[in-house]
Parts: structure tokens; sequence; C-alpha cells
């Protein structure tokens, strides 16, 4: 599990060189934007229940015969786990956007989801979906200026897309 520093520090020693004026000029810029970054994980931590609530409803409103009987989120034990599921995946991401570094994601998270979707017989696609959702009500929270101090957030918008996409890119 590695932060944007510490995916650096790893990578030059693996060349052993020195840490490039280019890595330093890009951690540098991630120094500087830090407060924005604090106030979109914070953004995303305190309307967690809310995003993944909305999303699941969203997910069963297109996809009804996951909740009719038979579907893989009939059953409360399997709608929990569903919401569960949803829930430790938005987790991730926003541990993601903490450290600008998607290991910890890839690591604790993605690594090996597919296969237990397919073991379960779990539609790795209808999870894609809703973490789509979940992506989109973030990104609208991360982009809404209203309370905070207006900047440019267009880069930190495309970074965190980037981690939803990875997970819906990894189960679908
Ligand atoms: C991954 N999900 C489930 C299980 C595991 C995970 C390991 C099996 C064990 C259990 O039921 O608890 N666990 C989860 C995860 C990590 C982890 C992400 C990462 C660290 O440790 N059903 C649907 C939707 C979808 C869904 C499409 C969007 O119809 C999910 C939610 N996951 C779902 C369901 C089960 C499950 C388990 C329904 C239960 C499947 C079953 O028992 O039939």
């Amino acid at each position: 599990m590695f932060d944007a520093f510490a995916k650096v520090v790893s990578q030059a020693d693996a060349r052993g060189e020195y840490i490039a004026g280019s890595q330093l000029d890009a951690l540098d810029a991630m120094v500087a934007d830090g407060n924005k970054r604090m106030d979109a994980v914070n953004g995303i931590t305190s309307n967690a229940s809310a995003i993944v609530a909305n999303a699941a409803r969203s997910l069963f409103a297109e996809q009804p015969q996951l909740i009719q009987p038979g579907g893989n989120a009939y059953t409360s034990r399997r709608m929990a786990a569903c919401l569960r599921d949803m829930e430790i995946i938005l987790r991730y991401v926003t541990y993601a956007a903490f450290s600008g570094d998607a290991s910890v994601l890839d690591d604790r998270c993605l690594n090996g989801l597919r296969e237990t979707y397919i073991a379960l017989g779990t539609p790795g696609a209808s999870v894609a979906a809703g973490v789509e959702k979940m992506k989109q009500a973030a990104i609208a929270i991360v982009s809404d200026n209203s309370s905070v101090t207006k900047g440019d957030c267009s880069s930190l918008v495309a970074e965190i897309s980037g981690y939803f996409d990875r997970a819906a890119a990894a189960v679908a």
C-alpha cells in the first residue's frame, strides 16, 4: 500500500535513481492542492451512506430483476451484502483519493474481486453499474464549490473519477 510519495520513492529505488525533477514538481502540485483533496475526501466520506443508498436504489430501479425472487440482491441477506459491497468499494476509493495513489484500492479491494463475483454468481456488470452511480454522486459533491473556497478542481475530479472507473473496470 503506497501513497503518492512512497510510490515515487519505490519506483526511484527500483531504478537506483534519485527522485526526478518532474516527480518533485508533480508532488509539489499535489501538496499545493492538499486542501482540495481533504475537502473532497471529507465531502464523499460524510455523504457515504446517501451515496450508497441512492446508487443502490437507482440500480434496482434500472435492474429490477436483481431484487425479484431468484435475483442476486433478493432476500435481505443478499441485499445487505450488496449494500455492504458498495460501501466497501466507496471506502477504498476514498482511501485512494486521500493517498493520491490507487494501490490501496487495488491491493485490498479489487484484487480478486472479479473472481469472487464469478464464484458467487453475482453479476459484475451490475456491480459496475452501481459503482458508476456512486461515481456520479461523488463527483457532484466534489465539484460543488458552493461552500468552499472557489478553485479549479478539474484535475482532482479527473483523478477521483479514475479510481471509480478502475473499480468498475475491475468487476465489469
Ligand atoms: C466482496 N461480496 C460477497 C462476498 C464477498 C464479497 C467476499 C461473499 C461473502 C459474503 O457474502 O459476505 N468482500 C466484498 C468486497 C470486499 C470483501 C467488495 C473487499 C475488500 O472483502 N448483489 C447484487 C448487486 C451487488 C451484489 C449487483 C451492487 O445483486 C453483491 C451489489 N455480494 C453481493 C451479494 C452477495 C455478495 C457477497 C448479493 C451475497 C451473494 C450470495 O451469498 O449469494
